[in-house]
């Protein structure tokens, strides 16, 4: 069972736009719908952000994220993994306060500060393709943006989320991330086994190239140490979602797809939604001889403390 492959479908987050694709899920119902429709394509683990259906903005308001959970549990097995991750203009405690109250299995861990753009995207759209009026502004305002996550935040984020029974999905976006983790396993706080993820392609991060993803593969071998961890890998873009995933396998690692991260099926043609991009994982994993695994054999693989302890 361990050799099975957890794939993520990582919906929403906070860096496309309603006016990047038609198929990105707004309301709390929708997020849960389209979570539903990924779990049924394959994806164990689903990764969400939530965002005001009044106007569509990023969200940390708990209530918003309660109804998605609420919604899930109800009909699928599906693990939710909310982010702590939030906007430049959240406070730290704000985006975290997801975690006490909902106590979910898992909810995301960013293992240090980097510049984190999309500033390019406006300059790419003119204001009549906005779907909102905030949006252009929102990826230029972004120009300026230091994704802060310092030793302090790590400590006071791992440590909410360990008082909840929460295990950290620890996002790294450069091999310094696997620095300070390797760090915080050194003084103790940080504890094995882990699960983490690299992140790659970024504007700000390391990229998402061969070497890059393997420059991330050794070091954690190096620091951490192979049977501490076990990992999944982000590519953003199209492409580098995809070849970031099946690199990720040859490696012994998972995988994660969604318009978070990538917009496009297929060279040129957008994805239906963040479940067509499951499908197609599903089907190169399996070509590559991969199983996939269920939600429960997730669990058991990650080591989560189960559905029944959650707080919704
Ligand atoms: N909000 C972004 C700056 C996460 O989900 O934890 C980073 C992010 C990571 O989305
Ligand atoms: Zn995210």
């Amino acid at each position: 069972m361990a050799d099975k492959l957890i794939i993520t479908a990582a919906l929403t987050g906070n860096i496309t736009l309603p006016m990047m694709t038609p198929a990105l899920p707004i309301t709390p119902e929708q997020i849960a719908e389209e979570a539903i429709r990924c779990a049924e394509a394959g994806a164990a683990s689903i990764h969400i952000h939530a965002r005001d259906p009044k106007d569509a903005r990023p969200s940390t308001n708990v209530d918003f994220y309660r109804e998605i959970a609420q919604r899930m549990k109800a009909r699928t097995k599906a693990i939710f993994v909310p982010t702590t991750g939030g906007t430049a203009s959240m406070t730290i405690a704000e985006r975290i306060k997801v975690v006490p109250a909902l106590k979910p299995e898992m909810a995301t861990c960013n293992m240090g500060s980097i510049n984190f753009s999309i500033h390019p995207v406006a300059e790419r759209y003119k204001d009549s393709d906005q779907k909102f009026p905030w949006e252009k502004e929102f990826a230029a305002s972004t120009k300026d943006f230091v994704f802060k996550n310092s030793f302090a935040d790590i400590e006071y984020y791992y440590n909410t989320m360990i008082e909840n029974g929460t295990k950290p999905e620890f996002e790294l976006y450069d091999v310094g991330h696997l620095y300070n983790m390797a760090w915080f396993v050194r003084k103790g706080i940080i504890k094995a086994p882990i699960w983490m993820q690299f992140v790659t392609g970024i504007l700000g991060g390391i990229g998402c190239d061969v070497d890059s993803i393997l420059a991330m593969k050794n070091t954690a071998d190096r620091l951490i140490g192979p049977q501490n961890y076990k990992f999944s890998t982000i590519g953003v873009g199209y492409p580098q979602e995809f070849n970031a995933n099946v690199l990720s396998i040859i490696l012994g690692g998972n995988v994660r797809v969604g318009l978070e991260d990538n917009l496009f099926i297929n060279k040129g043609v957008q994805a239906k939604g963040s479940w067509e991009l499951v499908e197609k994982m599903v089907r190169i994993a399996k070509e590559m001889g991969k199983e996939i695994a269920t939600p429960d054999e997730a669990r058991e693989i990650i080591g989560l403390k189960g559905l029944a302890k959650v707080g919704y």
